[in-house]
């Protein structure tokens, strides 16, 4: 076979480029939307990532919670591997020997009846709401064209021009207009507001058990119980995007779980891919997936052997490594800590597992100092919604190393309150 002339990255080149040289270069090639600490990483294992010039950082970012089983995970990377090299993608014009295990493994843990499988996790947000139009339409009567979906106030469910539709931050709509109809918002854990804004035409509501881009908001405790009996009452389908909050991030297998709440659907992505492949999947019961028959829905991608094997070491690695309960009482330890902060800079702290966020107090951007300085600490953070400092670390992140995390957290607010005072 001719050797190809790969057009890349030779990587004795790649040694030698600092940097500022990298960053360069992205900011000459790459669209800007996003603007990402000055930070360049090159290898991650674990809890800890290194930067091109050998500096480590304990990550309490996990990439938006994508990494919650550390960065390479031997058992996970041994999976994809294996695969790999044994099949990749086929397509879902034939079977394959990995993907039945991983949808009955998912309706086991969700105690839902069928699973859709996708890829990032807006993708499974869209086969949802199709089907909750598509079920509003042929299952509940709802005129074709005229089935609504409620959302939340603050909500996040991607990047789609549907999902953009749903949101309510005018940023992220910004000049991506038109959007599709049938989308509205109520306050998010306001139960009444819901039960007020449904209509004979509301086909589904779709909700996170905790909002995380929001800036980690907890709603009331009883809300989704609440919301559940009053989909049930209004004959409306129930959707909770677990997309961040699933996966034992919040300290259950599902943050609707600590309510008991079994909804009509439920959205999974970022961790099932084990922090190496986007997996996503809309799991639901037989009375919504009923409405997808043959050639409906699908994509190319979307339940490739490759993708199903490391999504169950995923699913293997958080069972085996007892990272549900970890993320609970490690949580309840970090949000004690972080709690006990005694800064007049931190307005709030909550959270659940290991899903915590720092309220800074100030203007809008006022937990990016904070985020700044812990970098310079050798700790990733991202600050969310301009105020509040997330920490999600890997739930298999060592105690010792979020002890000493949480040292530096509170020798930042120190740092930073004699510099108010200074400056005052
Ligand atoms: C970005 C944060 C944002 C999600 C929920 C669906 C999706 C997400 C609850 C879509 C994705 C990511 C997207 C990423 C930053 C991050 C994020 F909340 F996690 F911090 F934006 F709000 N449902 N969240 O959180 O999944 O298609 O990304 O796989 O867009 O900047 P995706």
């Amino acid at each position: 076979m001719a050797t190809s002339t790969r057009v890349g990255r030779d990587p004795a080149s790649a040694m030698s480029e600092t940097a500022a040289d990298l960053i360069g270069r992205e900011r000459t090639f790459g669209a800007r939307n996003y603007d990402p600490l000055p930070v360049v990483l090159a290898r991650g294992e674990g809890s800890w990532l290194a930067d091109v010039d050998g500096r480590r950082y304990l990550d309490l970012m996990s990439a938006y919670s994508a990494v919650s089983f550390g960065h390479g995970h031997p058992r996970i990377v041994g999976a994809l591997i294996a695969q790999a090299q044994q099949l990749g993608v086929t397509s879902r014009a034939y079977h394959n020997d990995e993907l039945p295990f991983l949808f009955e493994r998912l309706t086991q843990l969700t105690g839902l009846d069928r699973v859709l499988p996708a890829n990032g996790g807006a993708e499974a947000v869209e086969t949802a709401i199709k089907a909750a139009r598509k079920w509003g339409h042929k299952i509940k009567g709802i005129a074709d064209g005229r089935a609504e979906i409620i959302g939340c106030h603050g909500n996040f469910h991607g990047r789609t021009i549907t999902a953009t539709a749903l949101s309510t931050e005018p940023q992220y709509r910004d000049g991506f207009g038109p959007f599709p109809t049938g989308l509205s918002t109520v306050p998010y854990g306001d139960a009444d507001a819901l039960a007020k804004a449904i209509t004979p035409r509301t086909a589904a509501f779709l909700v996170e058990p905790i909002q995380g881009e929001a800036g980690i908001v907890l709603p009331p405790p009883g809300y989704l119980a609440r919301c559940l009996q009053i989909c049930r009452e209004r004959h409306v389908l129930m959707i909770v995007d677990e997309v961040q909050t699933g996966l034992g991030r919040t300290g259950r297998f599902l943050a609707c779980q600590h309510e008991d709440v079994k909804p009509d659907g439920v959205i999974l992505g970022k961790a099932l891919g084990g922090g190496l492949l986007p997996v996503s999947a809309f799991v639901a019961t037989n009375d919504v997936m009923q409405v997808f028959h043959p050639g409906d829905h699908g994509s190319t991608f979307g339940g490739n052997p490759l993708a199903a094997a490391v999504a169950m070491a995923a699913l293997d690695v958080l069972q085996d490594e007892h990272l549900i309960e970890r993320s609970a009482e490690l949580g309840a330890w970090l949000l004690g800590e972080l709690q006990d902060l005694r800064s007049d800079l931190v307005r709030d702290v909550r959270g659940r597992g290991l899903f915590v966020g720092i309220e800074v107090a100030g203007e809008k951007n006022a937990a990016r100092p904070v985020v700044d300085r812990l970098l310079a600490r050798g700790i990733l953070s991202k600050d969310t919604h301009g105020t509040v400092v997330r920490i999600a670390p890997p739930l298999n992140i060592p105690r010792d190393d979020l002890e000493w995390a949480v040292g530096e957290i509170r020798a930042v607010f120190r740092e930073l309150e004699r510099d108010v005072k200074r400056a005052a």
